[in-house]
């Protein structure tokens, strides 16, 4: 669903953006949703922090891929590429750094704090004779605080609000919610946008209502570009908020390239430029200043390349939070 960034005019983008929010599925709760967001930001906004402004930081990490739905009551859909793997493990290195974390995420991806559990680990674990069932539960228990070290400081500190989504039209709509109730935090907000957004839908109006038949021959079906929210983020949303966003290419000769034009055309202050087969190996963070190369630890066998880059990422925070404030 990656596709080259088609040009629009700012009044058409405007335009293609209303017709987007106007024409969707309206979000089910939104207001319950709203209003979870905003607590959970007041509640992380007033706790001081050291150094960085003199509160706690919030970041909105974006994890997994937005599914298109073929037809209103969906039988089908277009699905985009990600496991979650980069969302969920950098989400826990932001709060292991004191930040909170919205962890807006595709519904069965992977999720913060389980990431290292065997595939099924309640069945692994249990043992269904006499009352070793109860200590196959203890066991169950001591894997998870033992593979996730710092999921009391999560949980005890309310550091994690889990938001999932499924289609392109819960992700987007979600996202203006979170912006918008960020947005009063100035710098201290953070985007560390990784999921994998389709860049095609088939408007809601458009769409078959009932399951498309195969016996009306081969389907032929309009897809349109979804418009480019990084850059109403920037500018309505949460305009002081720092934003990085990712981008992925299978092809490496076009990635930089591709990340540079990224950075440039949505103004964001980082492009993390990573290909598909070596994505859980190295990255290149792209700024107006340069690209930086960066690497897992080889030499370190449960390494993961997100250590060195939310740290790269938090310092570079921390510089922007001290220029906006001056
Ligand atoms: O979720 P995952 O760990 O399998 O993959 C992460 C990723 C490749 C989806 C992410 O790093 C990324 O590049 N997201 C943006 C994709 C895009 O260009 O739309």
């Amino acid at each position: 669903m990656e596709s080259g960034d088609g040009a629009l005019s700012a009044t058409s983008l405007d335009e293609s953006i209303t017709s987007f929010f106007t024409s969707a599925p309206p979000l089910k709760e939104s207001d319950n949703l709203r209003e979870r967001v905003m607590e959970f930001v007041e509640l992380n906004s007033t706790i001081a922090a050291a150094g960085d402004g003199g509160h706690r930081k919030v970041v909105c990490v974006t994890s997994g891929g937005t599914t298109v739905p073929l037809e209103q009551r969906c039988v089908r859909y277009i699905d985009n590429f990600s496991s979650g793997h980069r969302g969920a493990t950098s989400a826990e290195y932001f709060v292991k750094a004191g930040y909170a974390v919205v962890f807006l995420h595709r519904r069965g991806t992977i999720m913060p704090y389980t990431r290292s559990l065997p595939e099924d680990p309640l069945l692994e674990c249990l043992e269904l004779d006499g009352d070793s069932s109860i200590r196959g539960l203890i066991e169950f228990l001591s894997l998870i605080t033992h593979t996730s070290p710092h999921l009391p400081q999560a949980v005890a500190g309310n550091l994690l609000l889990k938001l999932p989504f499924t289609t392109i039209f819960e992700y987007l709509q979600m996202l203006q919610i979170i912006a918008k109730a960020m947005k009063p935090l100035g710098p201290l907000a953070m985007f560390y946008l990784a999921a994998a957004v389709s860049d095609f839908y088939v408007p809601w109006q458009t769409m078959a209502e009932h399951k498309i038949q195969s016996a009306s021959g081969p389907l032929d079906m309009r897809l349109v570009q979804v418009p480019k929210m990084l850059a109403i983020l920037r500018k309505e949303w949460a305009p002081l908020a720092f934003c990085i966003s990712f981008k992925l290419e299978t092809d490496s000769k076009i990635l930089l390239e591709k990340a540079d034009m990224a950075l440039r055309k949505y103004k964001m202050h980082m492009v993390i430029a990573n290909e598909l087969l070596t994505r859980k190996e190295e990255v290149t963070v792209v700024t107006v200043d340069g690209k930086i190369p960066v690497y897992r630890d080889k030499s370190q066998p449960d390494s993961d390349v997100e250590q060195p880059l939310t740290e790269l990422i938090r310092n570079k925070h921390s510089t922007y939070i001290k220029n906006t404030n001056r």
